[in-house]
């Protein structure tokens, strides 16, 4: 049978097979926020590694990817966008992780026009993590190589939340990480709402972090946010409907990333961002949008460490009696001591146990 027969019924069948494959890799490489990891693909990658290289060295091109979604993904080498494709001879230096995450620094080969392979995933120096789903042994990679992560709220009941605001500041420490918090949706509090904001930002003022207002309405703290992000690679992280890309649609005008235009009645977020994308910023540095997590799952995260992501714990932690002190229910506690003088607030000692008990249970 002629080799170049169009429509034999081999061919036709390994097209079907072909696009039923590219079908699930896109269900597999979307990052969809809620759950949705590449895990399924690293294990089939690792149980059939490609025995032979199918690429010369001198063919690769170093860059950075820039967008997470479908079955490929979007990579920067200087100004030139380029769609590449991971291969199953794609090699790691990230072994139990995500293959691919924005912020990583890949090496790649064009495959023809519009096409190329991603071959070798260089190792992270930092990353954002939280447990897979699927597997707790398994890390998510939320963003690859950030020097800074937002994390972001808004000053509305609902969308103020301490305890995932300790959640995201802890997985940046354990991921070497610096953090800052800010406080968007500003427009949105009136005089009375606007102490029980400030007590909030105070806490984690008092405990050393940066907090800043911000409004994509009246656009308070947007100059200030863009300075605190220059010549970085930094990542917004929050729940959904925060203003994450709202953000980023202030602070990179061109990026026009899908959100509605801001009207103060339709207060409810219906473009949820689906996929991470990396954006330059005009004065230098990259931000990434993220999707909103509601909550996520500490990777390798070992309860009798939490106490150490808390600094104003750790500055008293050595008055404490016992030097394996917990700071939940033993004598002579100086951390629970603190906390009922006034020294440690409430909220944060609340923010602890409640972090403890739920990684407790997860195990
Ligand atoms: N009043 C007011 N509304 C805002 C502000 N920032 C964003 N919004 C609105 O809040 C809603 C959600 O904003 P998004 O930017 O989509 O939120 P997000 O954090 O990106 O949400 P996810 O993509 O789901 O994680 C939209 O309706 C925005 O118009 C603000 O500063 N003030
Ligand atoms: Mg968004
Ligand atoms: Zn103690």
């Amino acid at each position: 049978m002629d080799q170049n027969e169009p429509d034999s019924p081999r061919r036709v069948e390994k097209r079907k097979n072909i696009e039923k494959l590219w079908r699930k890799g896109e269900a597999r490489w979307r990052y969809e926020g809620e759950g949705e990891s590449d895990h399924d693909f690293l294990l089939k990658k690792r149980s059939a590694p490609r025995k032979h290289p199918i690429v010369r060295p001198e063919n690769e091109r170093d860059a950075l990817v820039v967008e997470m979604g479908g079955p490929s993904v979007l990579l920067l080498d200087g100004d030139e966008e380029i769609r590449a494709r991971p291969r199953r001879s794609t090699t790691t230096g990230n072994p139990n992780s995500s293959l691919l995450a924005v912020g990583d620094r890949v090496r790649y080969v064009s495959a023809g026009e519009g096409d190329a392979v991603v071959t070798h995933v260089y190792p992270r120096k930092r990353v954002l993590l939280r447990t897979a789903v699927s597997d707790r042994g398994f890390a998510d990679v939320i963003v690859a190589n950030p020097d800074r992560i937002v994390v972001v709220a808004a000053a509305t009941n609902e969308l103020l939340k301490p305890g995932l605001i300790d959640r995201y500041l802890i997985a940046s420490a354990m991921g070497g990480v610096d953090a800052f918090i800010v406080i968007n949706k500003m427009d949105l509090v009136d005089d009375e709402d606007f102490s029980a904001v400030e007590e909030i930002a105070d806490v984690y003022r008092d405990v050393g972090y940066t907090v800043l207002y911000t409004s994509c309405v009246t656009g308070e703290g947007i100059e200030e946010l863009g300075n605190l992000l220059r010549d970085a690679i930094s990542a917004f992280c929050g729940h959904s409907g925060v203003g994450k890309t709202s953000l980023l649609n202030r602070l990179v005008p061109s990026a026009s990333g899908k959100t509605d235009t801001i009207s103060v009645q339709s207060s409810r977020g219906t473009h949820t961002t689906t996929k991470s994308v990396l954006y330059a910023l005009p004065n230098g540095g990259y931000i990434a949008d993220t999707p909103g997590i509601r909550e996520f799952g500490l990777y390798h995260f070992d309860p009798a460490d939490l106490h150490t992501y808390y600094p104003e714990f750790v500055a008293r932690a050595d008055r404490c009696r016992f030097p394996s002190c917990t700071h939940t229910h033993e004598p002579d506690c100086a951390v629970i001591a603190a906390v009922a003088e006034g020294a440690i607030h409430p909220l944060r000692y609340r923010n602890y146990l409640q972090i403890l008990d739920s990684e407790r249970e997860e195990r």
